[in-house]
């Protein structure tokens, strides 16, 4: 049995690229979200979120009629649930929002339907999302209770994309599947072959979720070993990136970069959820977060070493006078995301240790978020860089590559990046 009509609950960054994706290749898709803005905008043909190309995808989908967003659940063949999987106070995984999705689509479930957790989510959340499921809707039999006879099919398939490169990895990486039973897997395997050109590979529903949590704990760890040797280098007067360029020229050694910490959505939050899991046992996942965590507040140190530096080296300068300027604002290169990113909590710190002037340079934002507006100044990188007294770089965006060496004579450099290495 074909699928008829896809529905993609959580309009975010993978939601609704998935959900563009597969009406791109001709299926009837709803997106369904509890924001009212979004789907408004997605309905006109617009997108609320930053992807390179998704654009002209949605606009495409919603011009030919094969993709619409609401925000009331209706009926659908297979529903991908897309929301965020955050971790509460105490680190321990936030299901809620999966919990309120699975919720909304319950009423609307019929005989034969396939559901599909893609959060990235703790191990045993899929099974969770099965009971949730089954306590609503008692008239249907779920895996649990009647193993390959059940009337809905439920599986896990994470996604793990790279921002910025969404619509080309949705396509061509490969899937790992964990179904609930066999042939939940085998309907899912169905559902993604339609646009997946990767491999789509079957597991169980647990394996598929520790195998998420499980990449990207290995680069927060890798992470956490080149910032640990930054700091390591630093106190023993090495030049880092010398350091590691040299190291990896052996076979079977290849170190990640350092930098001022480890941002965004997923790679500082998913090893938590290993780490409420298995506390005892989680011990080095656990450490690499916290020395990725500890990242920023060393840069900031490093920040304060530099224009306690400058002023000694200029006496008649107060620290009022001393001018920094911070290179990046995004979590990653070459992207305009702020969200968790350490390069802005660095700059938000200085300007609370610093009392003169905080200037920011970051070409892929039109302007400062509205709080910071009062207290910093967005500026072209070359008036910064002629201005500055203190130079941070925070974020190596391919344009900060190219800028001139030269105009960085007699300013004290805090290159978190190692853009300015040499
Ligand atoms: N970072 C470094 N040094 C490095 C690499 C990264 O400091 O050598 C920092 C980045 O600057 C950034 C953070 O780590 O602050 C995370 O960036 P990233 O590019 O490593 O990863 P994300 O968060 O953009 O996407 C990751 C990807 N996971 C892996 O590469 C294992 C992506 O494939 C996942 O789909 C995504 O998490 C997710 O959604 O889980």
């Amino acid at each position: 049995m074909s699928f008829d009509t896809i529905c993609v609950v959580g309009l975010g960054y993978i939601g609704l690229p998935t959900a563009a994706v597969f009406a791109s290749r001709k299926m009837k898709v709803i997106g369904l979200d509890v924001n009212e803005l979004a789907v408004e905008v997605i309905n006109r043909g617009e997108i609320h979120i930053i992807e390179p190309d998704l654009d002209m995808v949605v606009h495409a989908a919603v011009t030919e009629g094969y993709l619409r967003a609401t925000t009331k659940a209706e009926p659908a063949d297979a529903f991908l649930i897309a929301v965020p999987t955050p971790f509460k106070q105490d680190r321990q995984p936030d299901l809620s929002y999966v919990e309120a999705a699975v919720k909304s689509i319950a009423a609307v479930l019929k005989k034969g339907d396939l559901v599909i957790l893609e959060s990235t989510s703790p191990v045993g959340a899929t099974e969770q999302m099965a009971k949730w499921l089954a306590e609503i809707r008692s008239d249907l039999s779920f895996p649990e209770t009647h193993g390959e006879e059940s009337d809905i099919r439920i599986a896990h398939c994470p996604e793990r994309v790279l921002p910025g490169h969404v619509l080309r990895e949705l396509v061509q990486n490969d899937r790992v599947i964990g179904g609930l039973t066999s042939k939940c897997s085998e309907r899912a395997v169905e559902l993604y072959s339609i646009f997946v050109q990767g491999k789509c590979v079957v597991t169980t529903a647990r394996t598929a979720e520790m195998c998420k949590l499980t990449e990207n704990s290995f680069r927060d760890v890798n992470i956490a070993f080149a910032n640990e040797l930054s700091m390591i280098c630093d106190k023993l007067d090495i030049n880092v990136w010398e350091l590691i360029e040299l190291a990896n020229r052996h076979p079977r050694v290849s170190i990640l970069q350092p930098g001022p910490g480890v941002g965004g959505h997923c790679i500082a939050v998913d090893p938590w959820f290993i780490v409420s899991r298995t506390p005892a046992e989680a011990k080095l996942i656990r450490t690499a977060r916290e020395v990725n965590d500890s990242k920023p507040i060393w840069v900031k140190e490093k920040v304060k070493l530099a224009i306690g530096e400058f002023l000694l080296e200029h006496p008649d300068t107060t620290a009022k006078d001393v001018k920094v300027a911070c290179f990046g604002l995004t979590f990653k290169p070459d992207i305009d995301d702020l969200r968790e990113s350490p390069a802005l909590g660095i700059v938000k710190e200085i300007g609370i240790m610093h009392s003169g002037c905080v200037m920011i340079v970051e070409p892929n934002i039109e302007k400062l978020p509205t709080a910071m507006l009062n207290r910093f100044s967005l500026l072209d990188a070359q008036v910064a860089l002629s201005e500055a007294d203190v130079v941070v770089m925070l974020v190596d965006h391919s344009s900060f590559k190219m800028l001139p060496r030269l105009n960085l004579e007699g300013k004290k450099i805090v290159d978190t990046r190692g853009v300015w290495n040499q």
